[in-house]
Protein backbone atom coordinates (compact mmCIF):
# COMPACT_ATOMS: atom_id res chain seq x y z
CA UNK A 1 0.00 0.00 0.00
CA UNK A 2 1.59 3.44 -0.97
CA UNK A 3 0.53 5.35 1.47
CA UNK A 4 1.44 3.22 4.70
CA UNK A 5 4.86 2.97 3.21
CA UNK A 6 5.02 6.61 3.00
CA UNK A 7 3.55 6.76 6.50
CA UNK A 8 6.16 5.03 7.68
CA UNK A 9 8.82 6.96 5.82
CA UNK A 10 6.95 10.50 7.37
CA UNK A 11 8.09 9.29 10.95
CA UNK A 12 11.61 9.36 10.27
CA UNK A 13 11.71 12.84 8.81
CA UNK A 14 10.00 15.37 10.81
CA UNK A 15 6.68 14.89 8.58
CA UNK A 16 4.15 14.45 11.39
CA UNK A 17 3.91 17.66 13.73
CA UNK A 18 0.90 17.95 16.76
CA UNK A 19 -1.76 20.38 16.45
CA UNK A 20 -3.31 22.13 19.62
CA UNK A 21 -7.10 23.50 19.42
CA UNK A 22 -7.88 25.63 22.37
CA UNK A 23 -10.51 25.00 24.97
CA UNK A 24 -12.59 28.32 26.64
CA UNK A 25 -14.53 28.93 29.59
CA UNK A 26 -17.36 30.78 28.59
CA UNK A 27 -17.59 34.40 29.17
CA UNK A 28 -13.82 35.01 29.56
CA UNK A 29 -10.49 34.68 27.38
CA UNK A 30 -8.66 32.36 29.38
CA UNK A 31 -7.58 29.20 27.81
CA UNK A 32 -8.25 26.31 29.77
CA UNK A 33 -6.08 23.74 28.12
CA UNK A 34 -6.54 22.38 24.24
CA UNK A 35 -6.91 18.78 22.00
CA UNK A 36 -3.89 17.95 20.36
CA UNK A 37 -4.83 16.99 16.82
CA UNK A 38 -2.35 15.18 14.42
CA UNK A 39 -1.13 16.81 11.14
CA UNK A 40 0.65 15.46 8.18
CA UNK A 41 2.97 17.75 6.65
CA UNK A 42 3.75 15.94 3.34
CA UNK A 43 6.43 16.90 0.67
CA UNK A 44 4.24 17.03 -1.99
CA UNK A 45 0.80 17.16 -1.23
CA UNK A 46 0.61 19.58 1.37
CA UNK A 47 -0.53 19.71 4.97
CA UNK A 48 -2.85 16.70 5.55
CA UNK A 49 -5.92 15.96 7.86
CA UNK A 50 -6.04 12.57 9.74
CA UNK A 51 -9.26 11.92 8.24
CA UNK A 52 -7.35 10.52 5.53
CA UNK A 53 -4.37 8.27 6.82
CA UNK A 54 -5.57 7.83 10.60
CA UNK A 55 -7.66 4.26 9.71
CA UNK A 56 -4.34 3.58 7.74
CA UNK A 57 -1.93 3.78 10.89
CA UNK A 58 -4.82 1.93 12.82
CA UNK A 59 -5.41 -0.90 10.54
CA UNK A 60 -1.28 -1.66 10.29
CA UNK A 61 1.14 -1.73 13.14
CA UNK A 62 2.04 1.56 12.84
CA UNK A 63 -0.31 2.82 15.24
CA UNK A 64 1.75 1.50 18.12
CA UNK A 65 4.94 4.02 16.72
CA UNK A 66 2.49 6.59 15.59
CA UNK A 67 0.60 6.25 19.39
CA UNK A 68 3.79 6.39 21.38
CA UNK A 69 5.08 9.82 19.03
CA UNK A 70 1.98 11.31 19.57
CA UNK A 71 2.17 10.86 23.36
CA UNK A 72 5.74 11.76 23.78
CA UNK A 73 5.14 15.06 21.64
CA UNK A 74 2.12 16.11 23.77
CA UNK A 75 4.13 15.88 26.95
CA UNK A 76 6.95 17.79 25.56
CA UNK A 77 4.84 20.35 24.41
CA UNK A 78 3.45 20.67 27.74
CA UNK A 79 6.94 20.57 29.43
CA UNK A 80 7.69 23.52 27.38
CA UNK A 81 4.76 25.49 28.39
CA UNK A 82 5.52 24.94 31.63
CA UNK A 83 9.16 26.09 31.23
CA UNK A 84 8.46 29.35 29.75
CA UNK A 85 5.01 29.69 32.36
CA UNK A 86 2.69 30.41 29.53
CA UNK A 87 0.45 27.55 31.47
CA UNK A 88 -0.88 27.22 34.75
CA UNK A 89 -0.04 23.73 36.10
CA UNK A 90 -2.75 23.79 38.47
CA UNK A 91 -5.37 24.05 35.56
CA UNK A 92 -4.00 23.59 32.36
CA UNK A 93 -5.10 19.73 30.94
CA UNK A 94 -3.67 18.62 26.98
CA UNK A 95 -5.75 16.22 25.71
CA UNK A 96 -4.74 13.50 23.49
CA UNK A 97 -6.38 11.13 20.82
CA UNK A 98 -6.08 7.77 21.89
CA UNK A 99 -6.95 5.24 19.02
CA UNK A 100 -8.44 1.76 20.15
CA UNK A 101 -5.34 -0.46 19.08
CA UNK A 102 -3.41 1.68 20.78
CA UNK A 103 -5.40 1.98 24.28
CA UNK A 104 -5.66 -2.06 24.41
CA UNK A 105 -2.10 -2.53 23.49
CA UNK A 106 -0.36 -4.32 26.21
CA UNK A 107 2.16 -1.70 26.87
CA UNK A 108 -0.21 1.27 27.07
CA UNK A 109 0.07 2.06 30.56
CA UNK A 110 3.64 1.80 30.62
CA UNK A 111 3.69 4.21 27.17
CA UNK A 112 1.62 7.16 28.56
CA UNK A 113 3.52 7.04 32.28
CA UNK A 114 6.91 6.61 30.05
CA UNK A 115 5.92 9.98 28.27
CA UNK A 116 5.41 11.71 31.57
CA UNK A 117 8.15 10.81 33.14
CA UNK A 118 10.80 11.61 30.51
CA UNK A 119 9.40 15.05 30.05
CA UNK A 120 8.85 15.38 33.74
CA UNK A 121 5.27 17.25 33.23
CA UNK A 122 3.01 16.86 36.24
CA UNK A 123 0.30 14.05 35.27
CA UNK A 124 -2.78 16.07 35.81
CA UNK A 125 -1.64 18.12 32.86
CA UNK A 126 -3.02 15.14 30.36
CA UNK A 127 -6.02 13.73 29.46
CA UNK A 128 -6.88 10.83 27.22
CA UNK A 129 -9.63 11.34 24.83
CA UNK A 130 -11.13 7.97 24.16
CA UNK A 131 -13.97 6.53 22.47
CA UNK A 132 -17.23 4.64 23.37
CA UNK A 133 -16.24 2.02 21.14
CA UNK A 134 -13.46 1.52 23.32
CA UNK A 135 -15.08 1.42 26.45
CA UNK A 136 -17.48 -1.35 25.09
CA UNK A 137 -15.49 -3.28 22.95
CA UNK A 138 -13.72 -4.73 26.35
CA UNK A 139 -14.96 -3.51 29.59
CA UNK A 140 -13.58 -5.18 32.08
CA UNK A 141 -10.07 -4.33 30.62
CA UNK A 142 -10.85 -0.83 30.09
CA UNK A 143 -12.19 0.00 33.63
CA UNK A 144 -8.84 -2.03 34.58
CA UNK A 145 -6.18 0.24 32.60
CA UNK A 146 -8.30 3.37 32.99
CA UNK A 147 -8.18 2.98 36.91
CA UNK A 148 -4.20 2.27 36.64
CA UNK A 149 -3.58 5.48 34.65
CA UNK A 150 -5.98 7.46 37.30
CA UNK A 151 -4.50 6.42 40.23
CA UNK A 152 -1.89 8.21 38.99
CA UNK A 153 -3.27 11.17 38.37
CA UNK A 154 -4.04 11.04 34.32
CA UNK A 155 -7.34 12.62 33.11
CA UNK A 156 -10.08 10.85 30.72
CA UNK A 157 -12.61 12.10 28.45
CA UNK A 158 -15.12 10.44 26.26
CA UNK A 159 -14.58 11.85 22.57
CA UNK A 160 -17.50 12.35 20.67
CA UNK A 161 -20.07 11.75 23.01
CA UNK A 162 -23.41 10.48 21.83
CA UNK A 163 -22.40 8.95 19.22
CA UNK A 164 -21.59 5.81 19.89
CA UNK A 165 -23.64 3.14 21.75
CA UNK A 166 -22.19 2.82 25.57
CA UNK A 167 -24.81 2.33 28.11
CA UNK A 168 -24.94 4.45 30.88
CA UNK A 169 -23.97 1.89 33.25
CA UNK A 170 -20.99 1.49 31.70
CA UNK A 171 -20.25 5.53 31.59
CA UNK A 172 -20.64 5.23 35.82
CA UNK A 173 -18.36 2.89 36.14
CA UNK A 174 -15.73 4.82 34.30
CA UNK A 175 -13.02 7.07 35.77
CA UNK A 176 -14.02 9.33 33.51
CA UNK A 177 -13.39 13.71 34.26
CA UNK A 178 -15.65 14.90 30.90
CA UNK A 179 -17.89 14.74 28.55
CA UNK A 180 -17.59 15.98 24.52
CA UNK A 181 -20.65 16.77 23.47
CA UNK A 182 -19.91 16.00 19.63
CA UNK A 183 -20.28 18.58 16.98
CA UNK A 184 -22.66 16.68 14.86
CA UNK A 185 -25.20 17.56 17.78
CA UNK A 186 -23.81 21.39 18.15
CA UNK A 187 -23.91 21.43 14.37
CA UNK A 188 -27.82 22.00 14.37
CA UNK A 189 -28.28 22.78 17.61
CA UNK A 190 -29.87 25.73 16.89
CA UNK A 191 -31.88 24.66 14.01
CA UNK A 192 -32.98 21.30 14.74
CA UNK A 193 -35.14 20.23 17.64
CA UNK A 194 -34.21 16.75 18.38
CA UNK A 195 -30.48 17.82 18.39
CA UNK A 196 -31.33 20.25 20.71
CA UNK A 197 -33.14 17.29 23.17
CA UNK A 198 -30.05 15.46 22.49
CA UNK A 199 -27.63 17.93 23.96
CA UNK A 200 -30.26 19.01 27.32
CA UNK A 201 -30.00 15.47 27.70
CA UNK A 202 -26.19 15.22 27.74
CA UNK A 203 -25.87 17.68 29.59
CA UNK A 204 -28.35 16.47 32.03
CA UNK A 205 -25.74 12.82 32.05
CA UNK A 206 -22.97 14.93 32.80
CA UNK A 207 -24.50 16.66 35.64
CA UNK A 208 -26.26 13.50 37.53
CA UNK A 209 -22.42 11.57 36.99
CA UNK A 210 -20.36 14.73 38.41
CA UNK A 211 -18.53 14.62 35.02
CA UNK A 212 -17.47 18.03 33.23
CA UNK A 213 -18.69 19.16 29.87
CA UNK A 214 -17.28 20.50 26.88
CA UNK A 215 -18.88 21.25 23.62
CA UNK A 216 -16.82 20.76 19.90
CA UNK A 217 -17.32 21.92 17.04
CA UNK A 218 -18.86 25.15 17.83
CA UNK A 219 -18.86 27.83 15.30
CA UNK A 220 -21.55 30.49 15.73
CA UNK A 221 -22.43 32.87 18.16
CA UNK A 222 -26.17 31.44 18.50
CA UNK A 223 -24.54 27.75 19.03
CA UNK A 224 -22.44 29.25 21.96
CA UNK A 225 -25.33 30.78 23.56
CA UNK A 226 -27.32 27.95 23.28
CA UNK A 227 -24.96 25.52 24.45
CA UNK A 228 -24.35 28.13 27.61
CA UNK A 229 -28.46 28.47 28.12
CA UNK A 230 -28.49 24.68 28.93
CA UNK A 231 -25.95 24.66 31.27
CA UNK A 232 -22.33 24.39 29.06
CA UNK A 233 -19.43 26.43 30.01
CA UNK A 234 -16.64 25.21 28.07
CA UNK A 235 -15.99 25.26 24.30
CA UNK A 236 -13.78 24.09 21.79
CA UNK A 237 -14.55 25.08 17.88
CA UNK A 238 -13.84 27.34 14.88
CA UNK A 239 -15.53 30.27 16.85
CA UNK A 240 -12.40 30.64 18.96
CA UNK A 241 -9.26 28.97 16.87
CA UNK A 242 -9.22 26.53 14.73
CA UNK A 243 -6.12 23.61 15.48
CA UNK A 244 -2.80 25.51 15.39
CA UNK A 245 0.65 24.47 15.12
CA UNK A 246 2.74 25.11 18.03
CA UNK A 247 4.16 28.77 17.66
CA UNK A 248 0.58 29.90 16.68
CA UNK A 249 -0.65 28.58 20.56
CA UNK A 250 2.29 29.93 22.31
CA UNK A 251 1.54 32.93 20.88
CA UNK A 252 -2.09 32.78 21.38
CA UNK A 253 -0.97 31.58 24.99
CA UNK A 254 1.36 34.55 25.63
CA UNK A 255 -1.48 37.12 24.66
CA UNK A 256 -4.08 35.72 26.40
CA UNK A 257 -6.57 34.72 23.70
O1 LIG B 1 -8.27 17.36 13.24
P1 LIG B 1 -9.28 16.56 12.44
O2 LIG B 1 -10.65 17.03 12.41
O3 LIG B 1 -8.85 16.45 11.04
O4 LIG B 1 -9.23 15.07 13.05
C1 LIG B 1 -9.98 14.08 12.47
C2 LIG B 1 -10.03 12.86 13.35
O5 LIG B 1 -8.75 12.27 13.47
C3 LIG B 1 -10.48 13.22 14.75
O6 LIG B 1 -11.79 12.81 14.90
C4 LIG B 1 -9.60 12.44 15.66
O7 LIG B 1 -10.34 11.44 16.33
C5 LIG B 1 -8.55 11.81 14.77
N1 LIG B 1 -7.26 12.23 15.28
C6 LIG B 1 -6.67 13.43 15.19
N2 LIG B 1 -5.50 13.45 15.81
C7 LIG B 1 -5.33 12.23 16.36
C8 LIG B 1 -4.32 11.61 17.14
O8 LIG B 1 -3.32 12.24 17.53
N3 LIG B 1 -4.49 10.31 17.48
C9 LIG B 1 -5.59 9.61 17.11
N4 LIG B 1 -5.69 8.33 17.49
N5 LIG B 1 -6.58 10.16 16.38
C10 LIG B 1 -6.45 11.44 16.00
O1 LIG C 1 -11.21 13.91 17.89
P1 LIG C 1 -12.40 14.53 17.24
O2 LIG C 1 -13.22 13.65 16.40
O3 LIG C 1 -13.24 15.23 18.23
O4 LIG C 1 -11.76 15.64 16.32
C1 LIG C 1 -12.30 16.90 16.21
C2 LIG C 1 -12.24 17.29 14.76
O5 LIG C 1 -13.09 18.41 14.53
C3 LIG C 1 -10.86 17.69 14.32
O6 LIG C 1 -10.66 17.18 13.06
C4 LIG C 1 -10.94 19.22 14.23
O7 LIG C 1 -10.06 19.74 13.25
C5 LIG C 1 -12.38 19.42 13.85
N1 LIG C 1 -12.94 20.68 14.31
C6 LIG C 1 -12.55 21.42 15.37
N2 LIG C 1 -13.33 22.50 15.52
C7 LIG C 1 -14.26 22.45 14.53
C8 LIG C 1 -15.35 23.29 14.17
O8 LIG C 1 -15.67 24.31 14.80
N3 LIG C 1 -16.08 22.89 13.10
C9 LIG C 1 -15.81 21.76 12.39
N4 LIG C 1 -16.58 21.47 11.35
N5 LIG C 1 -14.79 20.95 12.71
C10 LIG C 1 -14.01 21.28 13.77
MN1 LIG D 1 -10.99 14.32 19.97
NA1 LIG E 1 -15.37 14.73 18.70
Amino acid sequence: LAIESELRKAFGTDQFRLYYQPQVIYGSQKILGAEALLRWHHPRRGVIAPATFIDVLEQSSLIFDAGRWILNKACQCIAGLLADQLIDPETFCLSVNISPRQFRHSTFVDDVMGAIHQHAIPTRCLSLEITEGIVIENISDTIDKMNELRSHGVHFSIDDFGTGYSSLSYLKRLPVDLLKIDQSFVRDSTNNVNDAEIIRAIIAIASSLHMDLIAEGVETREQLNFLHAQGCNQFQGYLFSPPIDEHSFRTLLLTGG
